[in-house]
């Protein structure tokens, strides 16, 4: 536990750095790129792409909201919570004047990682999960 104690730390100082994690994408017109060595994970209404994502350990994902929905990507087990990642304003895809949020976590685990959005559970969206494969 101490490892991803490190971690959580490591991530909220990436955060402040970039100005916050949920809303660095201003001015953009198109999707953010992926962090340095990362990949991305586009967020639709109501689907992840792609749904599941085969990582190595110790790469950064990164959600980006297409919308038109709020959305958030939630670990099954808790690990990670971006919390509300704001859809793009000026329509339901990209080309409007701010991009969506975005949201980042780096995965120092190997294991396979599911997750969801909390204002769509799989309950009411049995379609709407991920999951993020980490391998060594
Ligand atoms: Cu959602």
């Amino acid at each position: 536990m101490r490892a991803l104690h490190t971690v959580r730390i490591g991530i909220a100082a990436l955060a402040v750095a970039c100005g916050g994690s949920s809303s660095s994408s201003n001015n953009m017109t198109g999707p953010p790129p992926p962090p340095m060595g990362g990949v991305n994970v586009t967020i639709s209404d109501f689907k992840f792409s792609p749904a599941v994502d085969t990582v190595k350990v110790g790469t950064i994902v990164q959600w980006v909201n297409n919308g038109p929905s709020e959305h958030s990507s939630v670990s099954d087990s808790g690990l990670w919570d971006s919390q509300g990642m704001s859809p793009p304003s000026g329509g339901g895809s990209y080309g409007g004047t701010t991009g969506g949020g975005t949201f980042q976590f780096q995965f120092n685990t190997a294991g396979s990682f599911p997750y969801h959005c909390k204002f769509h559970p799989p309950a009411q969206y049995p379609s709407f999960v991920g999951t993020i494969v980490v391998v060594n």
